[in-house]
């Protein structure tokens, strides 16, 4: 069985049972006047792993292993949407206000979609979920169990809330799970690093860590 060099141990895997699993990579995120932006952080942060995302992202197309993308957004009718969700943070914008790229985290409005570096090509899967995490809400498990796939690396943004949460979800349905570290970014630099120090502590909690690097090297990139 192949093998990436990780932390805190390396992960095997078998090519034919592992996918890509691209978090969030929107416009709402990561460009100027999106959900991001309207809560006062910095998205110039996550701006700067776009390319790093496109060569992993390219790696799994070229070795012919799925990629699967997220986004987070909502109904336009905001029925899946908490109330309190709308209002934390107490932002400039809310989700569903009118935007400079449409209604916020809306449903197929411009912002929401994912950003034309990283963007789908035909038959990759793209989840539309309401919570932080991929499972909840929405066919993701019934899209990894039609490619078999029973390992995930993951890649996208942020790292502490949706990239986290995807994984932990992921790990408790007995997926073996693999974060790309350079390829996930959060608004703040500490937060980031925690989560990865969360991941590796206690050999591997909820998964592994490595660089893109290493993953296209285990690929034959
Ligand atoms: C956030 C996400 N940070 N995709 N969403 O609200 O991590």
């Amino acid at each position: 069985m192949p093998t990436i060099s990780a932390r805190p141990c390396n992960f095997d895997f078998d090519p034919q049972t592992t996918a890509l699993v691209v978090i969030d990579m929107q416009r709402d995120f990561i460009e100027q006047g999106g959900f991001g932006a309207s809560l006062g952080n910095d998205v110039t942060r996550l701006q700067a792993i776009v390319p790093t995302v496109q060569r992993l992202i390219e790696g799994f197309r070229a070795a012919d292993m799925p990629v699967i993308h997220t986004r987070e957004c909502h109904l336009p009718d905001l029925s899946d949407c908490p109330d309190f969700k709308r209002d934390r943070g107490n932002p400039s914008l809310r989700i569903g206000d009118q935007g400079p790229m449409g209604r916020l985290l809306i449903r197929g409005e411009p912002g929401a979609d994912i950003i034309d570096a990283v963007k789908p090509i035909a038959g990759e899967n793209v989840i539309d979920k309401p919570g932080k995490g991929a499972f909840y809400a929405t066919d993701f498990a019934r899209i990894l169990q039609r490619h078999h796939s029973q390992h995930l690396v993951f890649a996208g943004v942020t790292t502490e809330v949706c990239v986290q949460t995807t994984m932990r979800e992921a790990n408790d349905r007995g997926y073996h799970c693999l974060l790309a570290r350079d390829a996930t970014e959060s608004y703040f630099a500490e937060f980031k690093q925690a989560t990865i120090e969360m991941i590796e502590a206690q050999g591997g909690i909820v998964g592994f860590t490595t660089t893109t690097d290493q993953i296209l090297e285990a690929l034959g990139g």
